[in-house]
């Protein structure tokens, strides 16, 4: 018996089946974010980043042009096992030599080559409107501003956005979640707290008007607690969001460091659950802030993964990354965050949760505790790798990123 067949049949001495478990991993889509690669600047006006969130790090070789993005996200797929999907912000649209158009005037032709790119790789879109980096954010406002000609300007991107997220549905053939996030909020206390989430409500139903198909495209709808320079308020809160997201029937997202440091989106997930069809999360890792670092293989990132599996709401959630780390190789960054995702949900797969769960319905808390705790050290390395094996890809990823480093990235100017 080879290291795998040894550690399926310690699996299936707990009522594990592995192969059921490597099935339902490998068709579970995990939406790559695209703005790892190049430190979430984008390619439309190139300000520096705004908006509360923060890169930090300047390790050499950053995309900076979509042959260099759209090659380095190939990098990045061929290391990550499983199904894929590119999720793509609104500043990443491509345009003619010479063209300048505004994010109120976006159209799909503008991002015709992120859906040859797609198409050719089989793989499906998911956008976001970009409410940062641009000058059209006036004092941290966008969508919420009392100035009707930002106010204006926000709704037509929200609108554009709409139309582009459903072209990139009918062109792969895959539904196309749209997530809106904006950074609206206050660095001090603020005077008037209801005005700000009135105009972003009215904002939110003047862009939900544009007539679009909801079996093509989700409407996601983030949260957030705080950004940098934004410490006092925020428009979007979790209250907000929730209610609006239920009020409209779109889909609620959360994003694990968009909340105070002891709470956990883990434990939030079941009641959202409950109450929606569908939900959607950012993966990430806040460290002390919502610091954006690479997702690992933590404790809490564990947590999230058990919720969707023992749930059985694999096809209930929709799962993305969002992290930018500047400060270590990116495609590193990419292949280890998705990666740590897709070991944390195998991981969960590979859990008798039915049988935890009768324990804990019995009343038997000692037993519960004796599992998680021996479950920790069983041979979930071995499954992994097995995974790896039959994706067509190999344990060590370390080298094929340091080849395409030295080859690639180190000739950037
Ligand atoms: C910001 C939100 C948002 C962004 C991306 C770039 O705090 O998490 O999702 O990270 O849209
Ligand atoms: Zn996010």
């Amino acid at each position: 018996m080879n290291r795998f067949e040894k550690a399926k049949k310690i699996y299936a001495d707990l009522g594990v089946d592995v192969e059921e478990a490597l099935e339902a991993l490998k068709n579970t889509c995990i939406a790559v974010h695209c703005w790892q690669g190049d430190d979430v600047v984008g390619f439309d006006s190139r300000e520096s980043l705004s908006g509360g969130i923060q890169t930090t790090g300047n390790y050499p070789g950053r995309a900076t042009t979509p042959e260099e993005l759209m090659a380095d996200y190939d990098k990045a797929f061929s290391l990550i096992p499983g199904k894929k999907k590119l999720n793509l912000h609104a500043s990443y649209a491509i345009f003619e030599e010479g063209e300048k158009v505004g994010r109120d005037r976006l159209e799909p032709r503008h991002f015709q080559k992120w859906v040859e790119f797609a198409k050719e790789r089989k793989v499906g879109i998911d956008f976001n409107p970009t409410f940062f980096s641009h000058p059209m954010v006036k004092n941290n406002l966008t969508l919420s501003s009392p100035d009707d000609t930002v106010r204006r300007y926000w709704i037509d991107h929200g609108k554009a956005c709409l139309k582009i997220a459903e072209y990139f549905a009918d062109e792969t053939g895959v539904p196309c979640v749209m997530n809106i996030w904006i950074p609206d909020g206050y660095k001090d206390v603020p005077a008037d707290r209801l005005g700000p989430r009135k105009r972003f409500r009215e904002s939110l139903d003047e862009i939900l008007a544009t007539p679009y198909d909801p079996k093509k495209v989700y409407v996601t709808l983030e949260s957030k607690v705080f950004g940098i320079g934004l410490e006092s308020y925020t428009v979007g809160s979790a209250e907000f969001c929730l209610s609006y997201s239920d009020h409209k029937k779109i889909t609620p997202l959360m994003d694990n460091g968009h909340y105070h440091p002891t709470e956990a989106v883990s434990d939030k997930i079941s009641s959202l659950l409950l109450f929606n069809e569908k939900i959607a999360l950012h993966v990430t890792r806040a460290v002390r802030w919502d610091s954006d670092h690479v997702v690992i293989l933590d404790d809490e990132t564990r947590e999230i993964a058990k919720e969707i599996v023992r749930n059985r709401a694999l096809d209930r959630v929709f799962i993305a990354t969002d992290y930018f780390d500047a400060s270590i190789n990116r495609i590193f960054a990419w292949v280890t965050g998705v990666r740590s995702v897709q070991k944390a949900l195998l991981a969960a797969l590979l859990q008798p949760n039915e049988r935890l769960a009768a324990l804990q319905e019995e009343g038997n808390f000692t037993e519960v505790m004796y599992w998680f705790e021996e479950l920790k050290l069983a041979p979930l390395g071995d499954i992994w790798n097995e995974f790896l094996r039959r994706e067509g890809l190999e344990e060590n990823y370390y080298n094929a990123i340091r080849k395409y480093e030295k080859e690639v990235l180190e000739k950037r100017k």
